[in-house]
């Protein structure tokens, strides 16, 4: 039996488009077919790790966000990345607490949040949540925390705001240990990104909105491996005493 798939448009340019710049990327690098042979096999050692989102999300997301929503009204995107999951716990009661283990280390958060539109207030937003824990991981991916810890959904209030209780994250190290790993390296960057808290807005009628908040003063702002820091989405993590505080606003865009 032969499968025919329809030719697709967006494909077809897409692939014309790529073709005319990769080959004056290659008349550029004149790279020799040993270095074309190493690179087909790093890709499929790649293919084979399972870390083609990180990679991707790595190294190409920042840039396909930036050629489209660069220069709109409203707050800047960031990466998606490749720790989101679907299907976090719905979090209810006027201080949305992250799902947490008893005695889940790391310094105490409170961050304050506000949810607008470019055309004035917003009630009601779907917001959700994810970010690494005190030791830099994830869960659901490199945490042996249970399933959801530190991740959650909920909705503002009838101003637009909302108020979480959580833990700092900490800068996140990506794997080293495998393809991804091996690229940073001979590529000469290190594997950090600084600390953030991955967020993301959905609203009838608006653009959803996927971005990251950052902390001021962090070590890997800078040289961020993901290239995902904004000027925008720095905030001020301010000590008070038993717990830090954190705050920003965001503004979408309608459709
Ligand atoms: C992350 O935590 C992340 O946010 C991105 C974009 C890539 C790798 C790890
Ligand atoms: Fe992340």
């Amino acid at each position: 039996m032969t499968e025919t798939v329809t030719k697709n448009e967006r494909v077809a340019k897409a692939y014309e488009g790529f073709v005319k710049h990769m080959k004056n990327f290659l008349d550029e690098q004149q790279f020799n077919h040993e270095e074309y042979t190493n690179f087909v096999k790093w890709a499929d050692r790649l293919g084979r790790s399972g870390e083609i989102p990180l990679f991707l999300d790595v190294f190409v997301e920042t840039y396909v966000l930036e050629s489209k929503y660069k220069g709109l009204p409203g707050t800047e995107p960031s990466l998606l990345g490749p720790y989101y999951d679907e299907g976090s716990p719905l979090i209810e009661g006027a201080t949305k607490v992250m799902p947490q283990r008893p005695d889940e280390p790391g310094d105490k958060l409170v961050f304050r949040g506000n949810v607008s539109s470019v055309d004035g207030p917003l009630a009601n937003t779907k917001v959700e949540w994810w970010q690494d824990d005190a030791e830099g991981l994830y869960s659901n991916y490199d945490s042996p925390a249970p399933a959801f810890n530190l991740r959650g959904q909920f909705y503002t209030d009838d101003n637009g705001d909302f108020e979480v209780q959580s833990i700092v994250p900490i800068p996140y190290q990506i794997p080293t240990d495998g393809p991804t790993g091996e690229f940073t390296f001979a590529a000469g960057y290190h594997a950090y990104r600084p600390a953030h808290i991955h967020i993301k807005f959905e609203h009838e009628g608006h653009e959803t909105l996927i971005t990251q908040v950052f902390f001021e003063g962090d070590k890997w702002l800078e040289t961020d491996v993901a290239s995902g820091v904004r000027s925008s989405l720095l905030t001020k993590l301010e000590d008070k005493g038993d717990h830090k505080e954190a705050s920003l606003n965001f503004i979408m865009r309608p459709e």
